[in-house]
């Protein structure tokens, strides 16, 4: 047995006893004198090394399973509450990033941010890692949904695998018996993690968990701005909170300037990389379309020597009949937002614009700028209260008008 002396953020550190890796997942606490805690990259070690065994002995998995847009929210969400879910329970449990594997590098917020705290993409899981529909088809497969509450597409298929959901969306999930729903509309879904975690007096932080829950409530609220209005009361508690467990002392500007800035980076970048960097894909009655929040302002990205081709290279491999593109960015230390509409069809970028210009929940207040791209229609958006978030269950209503 080995011990292990391991900087823990609560208790100034704790002695513990190790034993193989397949003991600290299958009986975490039970036959332990002392709790067992091993650290994040531990534990992800652990899950790649045990996870194709398990899934050839037909053993039952738990997945946690962040949104489509990959956000640093769902990633961090995912993998933290995987963790949290790995020391209080018995069952093998998965955080997965709900994005094909070569889609990892376009997240750059999340490679940067997780990589820092040693977490690299080789010790995390994706859609096409593990196959989820046959986990489902073979009642092997148990699923908590961070950061969002509807399955879509192919994927409502695993919906009676659902078990658990904790999100800050609109719901538009049903009720149903044996699941467990917390839903409360914060600024970060991380917000209602780090409450769950925090409220178990018999759980343990461990090294870099407290950072990266700070950090994405504060990339998520742009750090807990006022006028963003992102943050709510319970964000602002949270962080109060996690403030006395981080490993040390962290500015929050600057910790909010390192992610926004890694978020931004896009010089590793195509056109087509930033429209596919945090992407929801939705439909409503026959139109499918696509929401892409890009990291630098919409009028920068148009005038990209590609922007163009891009779009319509994208809406043709996806299948979209429309583009919405938002961008929250920041101006002299304020917030500042675009929207715009792409569509090889003008009467349909015509017909979105103005819905987009008539919608009163939320007023986006839309004032129009020049595009230099005729199929593209540019408008500031003085309400930068609005989100996506905000924004997509209008748009959701207004499709099968189309
Ligand atoms: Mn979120």
């Amino acid at each position: 047995m080995a011990i292990f002396a391991l900087h823990c953020s609560r208790s100034v550190s704790r002695v513990l006893c190790l034993h193989s890796l397949r003991y600290t997942i299958f009986n975490t606490v039970s036959t332990c004198q002392h709790l067992v805690l091993v650290t994040m990259d531990e534990y992800l070690r652990t899950v790649k090394a045990t996870l194709s065994g398990a899934v050839a002995k037909k053993q039952p998995i738990h997945v946690i399973l962040g949104n489509e847009a990959c956000d640093l929210d769902s990633a961090v969400c995912a993998v933290t509450y995987a963790y949290y879910l790995h020391q209080t329970s018995n069952k093998l449990t998965v955080p997965m990033l709900n994005i094909p594997q070569e889609d990892y590098s376009l997240r750059t917020e999340s490679t940067y941010f997780l990589g820092k705290c040693g977490i690299t993409q080789d010790l995390l899981h994706f859609r096409d890692t593990l196959d989820l529909h046959a986990l489902h088809a073979a009642s092997l497969l148990s699923l908590t949904l961070v950061d969002f509450n509807v399955l879509r597409g192919k994927d409502a298929g695993l919906v009676e695998s659902v078990c658990e959901i904790l999100d800050h969306h609109q719901r538009e999930c049903i009720e149903k018996a044996n699941v467990e729903v917390e839903i409360e509309l914060v600024g970060s879904c991380c917000t209602l993690v780090a409450d769950r975690l925090m409220s178990d007096a018999k759980f343990e932080f461990v090294k870099f968990m407290p950072i990266l829950l700070y950090g994405t409530i504060l990339l998520d609220t742009v750090c807990l701005s006022k006028e963003a209005a992102r943050a709510t009361q319970h964000d602002h508690d949270v962080i109060d909170k996690l403030e006395k467990i981080l490993d040390e002392p962290v500015n929050k500007q600057s910790l909010f300037c390192e992610l926004q800035a890694a978020k931004a980076d896009i010089s590793s970048l195509s056109s087509q990389d930033i429209l596919r960097k945090d992407m929801k894909q939705v439909s409503g009655g026959s139109t499918h379309i696509a929401i892409c929040s890009l990291p630098i302002d919409i009028v920068s990205f148009i005038a990209r020597e590609d922007a163009g081709e891009s779009l319509a290279s994208l809406s043709s491999t996806i299948r979209v009949d429309l583009i919405v593109l938002m961008s929250l960015t920041m101006n002299k230390d304020s917030p500042y937002r675009q929207i715009a509409v792409y569509s090889k069809q003008q009467s349909t970028v015509e017909k979105m614009c103005r819905k987009l210009e008539e919608c009163e929940e939320p007023g986006l207040k839309l004032v129009a700028m020049a595009s230099c791209l005729g199929d593209v229609t540019v408008y500031r958006q003085a309400n930068v209260t609005a989100s996506r978030k905000k924004i997509l269950p209008y748009v959701l209503t207004v499709l099968p008008s189309f």
